[in-house]
């Protein structure tokens, strides 16, 4: 026997879309010299101080977990070239370049890997725990999936409180396996919340490949069965990345909800500092540096459309390099918290 739809059925009906069809993804916009400059400068920032605390790591000066950011540049750059100032950002522990993106002070970034006091977290977090309500960044999490649900209460947040603020949260291939995620996707469908997923697969879990882990390796189609409309991006190429953030951001201000991007990207260094790497070959690593670099597609750019000599490119390297060196000598310098601090931003 046929059961009567309830009018709420039929709403519920009516208001479903076919979540592949549901958000376009617009051509790539281009960038403008200005845009252009802007993107390589971040990049290099990003670069130069990820090598610098890797060297830094290997003299002994930063102790813990360290995960570097290197190859995956342009996607935190091309969104937050997207954002606006009140827009947050959260993602796990390869979070850096996040903050450096968030306009977080590199002294203040390098200081906290070392322990020091000047660090954002006075020298207490390290690593994979930094904050800046100021800069809205929200961490820094070390817990694998962490930032989904925290991202989803940001969303809310900013629903609850009225405003126009987006909640852009990152997150690993390896995390989007987590249940944590599809109980946040729920949520953040079922109430609209402004927030955009931003799905970094950089092909591996620690050493574990996607396709290893992964019955669906599409990532971007994992918000389907609740609606959320996902498109798959080359991450690599920071004009994509940027004009995909500004879609889901211009989707979220509209009122539409969650959306997910998944970026297609890479990391070139092991997972943490301790990685035997033996889970892909050398090779492997090599074709994406030299074919698919998100900085050298930026520079060969430049060049091509004479927008910059290579001795301009010289010179904002060496300045970015400059930035990076007086962080590291901040961070070699600074003193060590005091004993007493151990019981400070503590919850009793
Ligand atoms: C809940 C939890 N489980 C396991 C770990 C150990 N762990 C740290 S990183 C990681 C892999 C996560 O990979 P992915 O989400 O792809 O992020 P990526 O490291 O590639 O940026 C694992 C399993 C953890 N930190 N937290
Ligand atoms: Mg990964």
């Amino acid at each position: 026997m046929a059961v009567a739809k309830s009018k709420q059925m039929e709403i519920a009906e009516e208001s479903r879309v076919p979540a592949e069809a549901a958000r376009p993804s617009g051509s790539i916009a281009e960038f403008s010299k200005e845009e252009e400059l802007q993107a390589l400068r971040l990049m290099l920032l990003i670069r130069r101080f990820e090598e610098k605390a890797g060297q830094m790591y290997g003299m002994g000066l930063i102790g813990g977990f360290c995960h570097l950011y290197i190859g995956q540049e342009a996607v935190v750059t091309g969104v937050a070239m997207a954002k606006r100032d009140g827009d947050q950002m959260i993602t796990g522990y390869r979070d850096h370049g996040h903050m450096l993106a968030s306009g977080m002070d590199a002294k203040g970034v390098m200081a906290e890997l070392t322990g020091r006091r000047g660090g954002y977290s006075k020298g207490k977090g390290g690593s994979m725990h930094m904050f800046s309500r100021q800069k809205n960044f929200y961490g820094g999490h070390g817990i694998v999936g962490a930032p989904v649900p925290i991202g989803t209460g940001l969303a809310f947040a900013n629903r609850y409180r009225g405003n126009d603020d987006v909640c852009l949260t990152f997150f690993g291939d390896g995390a989007a396996n987590q249940g944590q995620v599809y109980e946040s996707f729920n949520m953040a469908e079922l109430w609209k919340l402004p927030i955009v997923y931003i799905i970094e697969n950089n092909r591996y879990a620690m050493g574990t490949a996607v396709t290893r882990s992964s019955a669906q390796t599409n990532l971007s189609k994992r918000g389907l069965s609740f609606n959320i409309p996902g498109v798959e991006v080359d991450g690599m190429d920071v004009r994509a990345v940027r004009t995909a953030a500004a879609d889901a951001l211009a989707w979220c201000r509209a009122g539409r909800g969650p959306s997910i991007i998944e970026m297609m990207t890479y990391r070139y260094r092991g997972h943490s500092m301790s990685d035997p790497a033996k889970y892909r070959t050398r090779e492997e690593v090599d074709k994406v540096r030299t074919e698919h670099d998100p900085i050298e597609q930026v520079r060969v750019r430049l060049l091509g459309k004479k927008w910059a000599s290579e001795e301009d490119l010289k010179k904002t390297d060496a300045e970015v390099r400059a930035i990076v060196n007086e962080a590291a000598e901040f961070a070699t310098n600074d003193s060590e918290p005091d004993p007493p601090e151990l019981y400070t931003d503590v919850y009793r």
